[in-house]
């Protein structure tokens, strides 16, 4: 029987850089999840339609699952495809979407921020092409959100979602799929499997940290049985609702663990980590740390290595505040470039038209046309692909890179749960400063130009504006400020710092000593401390 139940809209129910996260709390409130859920069924037209679900296993997950599956065929959708246990990582949905030509999906999902009661849940739509919603459309949703009056929903026992197979749910039809099968095939069709085998085999031992989330199942089917790597090797490899009380975010401070492992005595040759969703990832090679920006350069300039992309890329696409080491190889590779706003929806068009093959952020996210969204695994798989080929250590490999392009030292600060009135004003006295702001010096600094940055989508011509205040020094520093879109609580004030250095000297300094007169300009010209009385950041990556 399907009820029509009536509600009022709920405030605040607007998507940020990557669907809509709260405290669970909120989204366990009464109509809360089922009124965004409605108006994205509303927006979509879910009559007839084919949905991937699942998540990453946070606390909520199993019943957010059940209440989606139940208005799914309230609302006439045909059939969803599930993930069992209503697990799939988001490359795994975004892959499943696009493998079965679905009509989008549900991703649940608060990604790196922690899960459980007390913290964050989240939900995000997928179009067709697998890609996050674009503004466009995470817009409509959030209009959708302010008029709704009524839901609807089958009043039905829950789905069993424990074992893959086939039932039905009113009128819809619901299979329920293994979440790693189609996704490690996918990955044995880029990769030289044989390859990272032999690695193992030769002794390469490496760490990958699931931190608790949903990677492990897919890293220990695909590392461990698959590829060889010895029985262990994945670490927290069991999804846990609130991911074992950990953060499950693959930065230096999150997944200390894995960093201490890599800088002691018995360091295995590589490690990687995985965030909650696991579509970010963080790689450490014995006693180094390779930051994402650089990490895309590398994977760049090595990619021909593996199969799947022996033929080339067609260009590299990075978001504005990740470094430029990216475009200097595909300035020497001789293909496209692009520079886009944060967050993975900017880079769908562009995959899509088929401008661009790989695409990074510095927060941690890599990821090719493969899919449509970063992908964790897949950029562990790439740089285990080229260690195999290559035969050198992350450091060589490094080291070589840094000679050849020069090295764009790194860095962000983020300074996190500050009063949202005081970051407001800070950024509101930086907009107003712009204007004057050429010319002038800070730490030994002159500004060469500023800007809010704002990007012209070359697909299809969508203005995005307010991405980001940009303070450019010239030969290749400069100071990003963005307030982030994926908290829940306060405002995060993140800083992104950078700085060019060509080589051959100097390429081996600590990232902070290098930067540090950028961090002193960034501080004089924000007056960080003034306004929101921090001076130093929360966290550092
Ligand atoms: C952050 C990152 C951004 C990333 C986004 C979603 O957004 O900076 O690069 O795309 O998280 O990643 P923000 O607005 O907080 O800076 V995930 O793994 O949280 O889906
Ligand atoms: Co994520």
């Amino acid at each position: 029987m399907i009820t029509t139940v009536v509600t009022a809209p709920i405030s605040g129910q607007k998507p940020g850089t990557s669907g809509l996260r709260k405290k669970t709390r909120v989204f366990m409130g009464r109509h809360y999840l089922e009124n965004f859920v409605q108006s994205v069924f509303d927006v979509v037209d879910a009559a007839g339609k084919t949905f991937v679900l699942g998540g990453d296993g946070r606390y909520f997950n199993d019943r957010a699952a059940q209440v989606i599956l139940r208005m799914a065929a309230a609302n006439g959708a045909s059939r969803v495809i599930v993930g069992q246990g209503a697990l799939l990582s988001t490359p795994a949905a975004s892959h499943l979407i696009r493998l079965n030509k679905t009509d989008g999906g549900l991703i649940l999902s608060a990604s790196h921020n922690p899960g459980g009661p007390d913290e964050d849940f989240g939900i995000k739509f997928n179009m067709p092409n697998g890609g996050p919603a674009p503004e466009a459309v995470t817009e409509a949703i959030f209009r959708r959100t302010m008029e709704i009056a009524e839901y609807r929903i089958l009043e039905a026992e829950d789905v069993d979602l424990s074992r893959p197979g086939r039932s039905r749910l009113g009128g819809m039809q619901v299979d329920v799929v293994d979440p790693v099968a189609d996704y490690a095939a996918l990955m044995e069709s880029l990769f030289d499997f044989a390859a990272i085998r032999a690695l193992f085999a030769s002794g390469f031992r490496m760490r990958m940290d699931s931190m608790c989330a949903v990677t492990g199942p897919y890293a220990k089917e695909i590392l461990e049985n698959r590829l060889g790597a010895a029985p262990g090797t994945v670490a927290n490899a069991v999804p846990l609702p609130d991911f074992g009380g950990m953060h499950p975010d693959p930065n230096p401070t999150w997944a200390h663990a894995l960093m201490a492992e890599m800088s002691g005595p018995d360091a295995p040759d590589f490690g990687a980590a995985s965030d909650g969703d696991g579509d970010r990832n963080m790689v450490v090679g014995r006693g180094i740390y390779v930051s994402p920006s650089d990490s895309l350069a590398v994977l760049a300039a090595n990619a021909h290595l593996a199969p799947g992309y022996r033929a080339g890329l067609k260009g590299v696409a990075r978001s504005m505040p990740t470094s430029a080491a990216a475009d200097r190889v595909a300035e020497s590779l001789g293909i496209a470039q692009y520079e886009t706003p944060t967050g993975w929806k900017f880079f769908g068009n562009l995959l899509d038209a088929g401008r661009a093959t790989l695409c990074g952020e510095e927060s941690f996210g890599t990821g090719s046309d493969h899919v449509r969204e970063k992908d964790g695994l897949w950029a562990v798989l790439l740089w285990l692909n080229i260690l195999a080929v290559r035969r050198e250590s992350v450091a060589q490999i490094l080291a070589a890179h840094f000679a050849r392009f020069g090295r764009n030292y790194y860095s962000r600060h983020d300074f996190e749960a500050i009063d949202s009135a005081r970051a407001e004003a800070l950024f509101a006295a930086l907009r107003a400063a712009l204007p004057g702001l050429k010319g002038r010096s800070f730490a030994g600094l002159t500004v060469e130009a500023a800007d809010d940055f704002a990007y012209s989508d070359p697909v299809d011509g969508s203005v995005s504006e307010g991405q980001g205040i940009r303070i450019l020094f010239g030969k290749g520093a400069r100071a990003v400020f963005r307030l982030s879109g994926t908290g829940t609580e306060g405002a995060t004030l993140r800083l992104y710092l950078e700085r060019y250095a060509a080589g051959p000297e100097g390429l081996d300094e600590d990232p902070q000593q290098a930067l540090a007169p950028v961090i002193r300009a960034a501080h004089e010209i924000a007056d960080i401390a003034g306004h929101t009385g921090r001076s130093a950041p929360d966290v550092v990556t």
